[in-house]
């Protein structure tokens, strides 16, 4: 698929990388990132699995036939696949209370009460994605795999979640190295029915349109840091704020112990620390309050320089590029 900057009139001596003008265009935003996938990574506890691998190649498939507006794909897990949820629900609802922000609780308190979550039904997309759009305006597509950070970035300026739909493999309930259905629906749905955390998500991603490949590290940087692995204090204790987390038992118990480093989160240093994504993350970024995360994080995505500006509008659920002379 080759890509080109031919509609981005505006900015004649610069080279702005192609991104998404129309929600549609979110069809095009689907570069995978396939290193820990089973098929790939011989680490992956699904590696030698070959039904594990049929399944997500399936499950795959779904996704890559997806066009924007189509209704979202209804997977009919398995007796296994729902067994496995049904773990992973059970042990992190035993930690969510004591580790979990305020904010998450309370979002996947509605969503127990209004759209099916529980510990014995993997919830679908399509009937997430039309709660979410009731609550703050996001919708969900769904993603084969782990998706490029441009990418996945991109598709947040429309107020879409790109979600996987896969479950992790059952010998593995705790952590996995990639998303999978646990992460999301776990993870990032509760947090994205919080209105001022729905609008910073959109903020990051309109920054993250035409920015410079250093850019687009460094706020995939800040956004792992923050969406995915982000501490915040709560009435004097620490508690979890990040999807990733938040969808592992293990890592959220490693998490607030006291093993791991804390580092105050300021945007400029977090941007640039290094970060790996296959096991638990060595540093984890605490902020004196969720709000305080949400307006410096906003702060410093609004800093990011490009020769143009940006402005969404959701009546086309279309992005406007404007000169800026
Ligand atoms: N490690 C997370 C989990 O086990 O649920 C999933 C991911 C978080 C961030 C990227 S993949
Ligand atoms: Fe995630």
């Amino acid at each position: 698929l080759k890509r080109v900057a031919d509609d981005v009139r505006s900015v004649p001596e610069e080279k702005v990388p192609w991104f998404p003008r129309q929600i549609k265009d979110l069809d095009s935003c689907n570069m995978l990132i396939t290193k820990y996938d089973p098929d790939m990574d011989q680490d992956h506890p699904g590696y030698s699995d070959l039904e594990y691998r049929k399944r997500r190649a399936f499950i795959a498939e779904l996704a890559f036939r997806y066009k924007q507006g189509d209704p979202l794909p209804t997977v009919e897990y398995t007796a296994e696949e729902v067994s496995t949820w049904r773990e992973v629900y059970q042990r992190l609802w035993s930690i969510y209370p004591n580790l979990a922000c305020r904010q998450f609780l309370d979002g996947l308190e509605q969503l127990e009460k209004e759209c099916g979550y529980g510990e014995d039904h993997i919830p679908q997309l399509g009937q997430v994605s039309a709660f979410l759009k009731e609550k703050t305006g996001f919708q969900l597509r769904p993603v084969a795999g782990l998706l490029s950070a441009r990418d996945f970035l991109a598709s947040l300026a429309f107020r879409v979640f790109q979600c996987t739909q896969y479950i992790r493999h059952s010998s593995a309930p705790m952590h996995s190295p990639e998303p999978d259905c646990c992460h999301e629906l776990l993870g990032h749905i509760p947090m994205l029915t919080d209105k001022e955390f729905a609008q910073f998500s959109q903020e990051i991603g309109l920054a993250s349109l035409g920015a410079s490949d250093d850019d687009i590290e460094k706020l995939s940087t800040l956004y792992w840091f923050t969406v995915e692995f982000g501490l915040c204090k709560q009435n004097g204790s620490v508690k979890a704020y990040g999807a990733g987390l938040l969808s592992s038992y293990g890592e959220l118990v490693y998490a607030l112990s006291n093993k791991p480093e804390y580092k105050p989160f300021n945007p400029e240093e977090t941007a640039v620390q290094p970060y790996q994504d296959q096991t638990y993350q060595p540093v984890y970024f605490v902020s004196e309050s969720f709000e305080d995360a949400k307006t410096k994080l906003r702060r410093y995505s609004a800093t990011i320089k490009r020769p143009f500006a940006v402005h969404y509008d959701p009546f086309t659920c279309s992005v406007d590029v404007l000169d800026q002379p």
